[in-house]
């Protein structure tokens, strides 16, 4: 069965972190805190942004979302099944030896997986590729990337800034989950990269800075990013709460790869409203 979509990206996204919940205290796999970050702007872009649906998945001229952050497939996966691209109850299949749903995202294997990604620091790549592909071919649509903080220290991310810049990919939208967390350690503490609004510019990007939480100015940004700044690729820095929405979880390292038990699960369910 295939769900309706929410129009709210509020409800839509705690939907979507209760879901997850009880799915990584099924498959003890995890990548909640990384998922958990990332969730409001997600569900900003599938509520009001991107305009999919599972009749528009093959349009040349469809907005493009890409996953770099490949670890948060549950999230991602989850995503889809809210929005209705992918049937509910698939959700069941994931972290199922040859079902399709893996720990990271493959595409050709499940409906609206742009990318394969896992390996951190390509999708901006691809994203740049499939931004200039649009604009040689003349199609509609732009091109989304989230990528993680911690995803920038890989040098691939810069190389794509300049290309993007150079190119005027005013059609690409880079989205940096700005979570402080990467998975051994604080941003500052493995690879401290300063001010990355501050580098993006320099690097030739529009960049601003806007709270990852909230939705009305997500989707403002969003929205200017494309219309507003042409000749320039757009990058969000989506200032964020690793672990948001569930108190035991925000800011603690460990909740990159822990899974709740089911007594962590009933207090997660508890705090995010069921
Ligand atoms: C090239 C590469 N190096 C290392 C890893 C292992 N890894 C998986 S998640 C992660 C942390 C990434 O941090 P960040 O991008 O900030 O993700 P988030 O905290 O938002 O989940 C690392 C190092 C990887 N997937 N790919």
């Amino acid at each position: 069965m295939y769900k309706k979509l929410i129009n709210d990206p509020k409800e839509f996204a705690r939907l979507v972190r209760q879901e997850v919940a009880k799915i990584n205290c099924r498959t003890k796999d995890s990548h909640i805190g990384g998922g958990y970050s990332a969730v409001d702007v997600m569900s900003v872009l599938y509520t009001r942004i991107l305009n999919l649906n599972r009749d528009n998945l093959e349009d040349p001229n469809r907005n493009i979302f890409i996953l770099s952050k490949g670890h948060i497939a549950t999230t991602m996966f989850t995503v889809l099944a809210y929005a209705g691209i992918i049937p509910y109850e698939d959700l069941e299949k994931h972290l199922i030896d040859g079902e399709n749903y893996a720990g990271h995202t493959r595409r050709y294997t499940v409906p609206g997986i742009e990318m394969s990604a896992g390996s951190l620091g390509h999708g901006s790549c691809v994203g740049c590729g499939m931004a200039y592909a649009k604009r040689i071919q003349g199609y509609q649509g732009n091109v989304y990337v989230l990528m993680g903080d911690g995803e920038c220290n890989e040098g691939s991310v810069w190389e794509s800034a300049m290309f993007a810049a150079r190119f005027q990919l005013s059609n690409l939208v880079f989205i940096v989950d700005r979570n402080h967390f990467q998975a051994y350690g604080s941003d500052e503490e493995v690879l401290n990269m300063g001010d990355l609004e501050e580098k993006f510019k320099s690097f030739g990007c529009h960049a601003v800075t806007i709270d990852g939480h909230n939705y009305e100015e997500i989707e403002k940004m969003l929205r200017a990013s494309v219309s507003e700044h042409p000749g320039k690729p757009s990058v969000m820095i989506a200032d964020t709460v690793k672990g948001k929405g569930v108190s035991f979880m925000e800011n603690r390292l460990e909740w990159h790869f822990k899974s709740p038990n089911e007594e962590q699960l009933a207090q997660a369910l508890k705090e995010l409203g069921e």
